[in-house]
């Protein structure tokens, strides 16, 4: 990874981190609708891999991969209107949280039915197939979402048809509060059965970045879809309504040790690569006024209640 990259793929994980805390306030004012979902201590693995696409390549995140869309191009405004449910918003309120799409950066909305987007995704991959065109589909899978119908047969035919699929497994301890081995055998590396499967320290941006740029160049190559596995650990709850009682301290404090963030920002130290001077406050100055122009933004109107609907009465 070049300085360049290294020191957008750092930016990238501070806004992730940063927008997500704000919206953490924002939650506890009383401001967001529903409840906050965010990727603590996952942001290597969801701005990494996504940084290691072309620009015609195509996305579709889950909750934690917000990161994934910010490098694509998603704002932090469109995040905040969206949570705050505002007309002005990608969904026009219709959704939250980061439940939104945009075909223009090549981002295909999350969905909430953990695992339907990996059939989605081999389907983009094939249409590349079919045209001739040099371009991947990434998507990313829970250790609980991979225990889903839909993560098979979605892998089962990208294997058979040797897409250019590549699934990011984030293997991060929990599923809401349900251990790996209390809900699958084995471990997550072992699930793509005829995929070829690269598993890495999540917590390490480079290392993904690298193991990321491999699997695009694999799919690139012919060579059928890639399992990207990241070992990695999610640093809180589920969302923000669950604290996270289930987690052993003790494994939550040596987890903590590995943050990715600190850890980049060793290893760009390491190489006397440094971050623009005060580039945290900057963001979080920005993201601040964001947020707070994002709370003048005006509600949906509620004639338009009935539109945007896949049916209409
Ligand atoms: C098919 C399906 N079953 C159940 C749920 C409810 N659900 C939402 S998140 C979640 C846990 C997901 O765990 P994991 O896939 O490990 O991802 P993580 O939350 O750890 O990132 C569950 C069971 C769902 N959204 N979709």
């Amino acid at each position: 990874m070049d300085q360049a990259t290294a020191l957008r793929l750092h930016e990238a994980m501070l806004l992730t981190r940063l927008t997500e805390e704000r919206i953490v306030k924002l939650f506890r004012q009383g401001q967001t609708l529903g409840s906050v979902y965010r990727s603590l201590g996952q942001e290597a693995t969801a701005c990494a891999t996504a940084l290691a696409l072309g620009p015609d390549d195509v996305i579709a995140p889950l909750i934690r991969n917000l990161g994934a869309m910010l490098v694509r191009g998603a704002t932090p405004l469109e995040v905040f209107l969206q949570y705050l449910g505002r007309a002005t918003g990608p969904s026009g309120g219709r959704e939250h949280n980061n439940h939104f799409g945009s075909v223009a950066r090549g981002i295909i909305a999350p969905t909430s039915m953990l695992g339907a987007l990996i059939p989605i995704m081999a389907g983009v991959a094939l249409s590349f197939r079919q045209r001739g065109e040099q371009r991947v589909a990434m998507t990313w899978i829970g250790d609980g979402g991979s225990s889903t119908g839909a993560f098979y047969e979605g892998l089962n035919l990208a294997v058979v048809q040797r897409l250019p699929l590549i699934v990011v497994g984030e293997a991060n301890g929990f599923a809401f509060s349900t251990p790996p081995e209390r809900q699958m055998a084995g471990h997550l590396s072992e699930r793509a059965q005829g995929a070829h499967t690269l598993t890495v320290d999540g917590n390490d941006a480079a290392a993904v970045y690298e193991a990321a740029t491999a699997a695009r160049n694999h799919c690139l190559a012919g060579l059928g879809p890639v399992f990207l596995v990241c070992e990695t650990f999610r640093l809180s709850g589920h969302a923000e309504h669950d604290d996270q009682r289930y987690v052993d301290p003790e494994l939550l404090a040596q987890w903590a040790e590995r943050d990715p963030l600190p850890r980049f920002e060793a290893w760009l130290a390491a190489r006397d690569w440094r971050p623009e001077p005060g580039l945290a406050q900057r963001l979080e100055a920005e993201l601040l006024a964001t947020a707070e122009a994002a709370l003048t933004a005006p509600w949906p109107d509620p004639a338009t209640l009935t539109q945007g609907l896949f049916t209409q009465q």
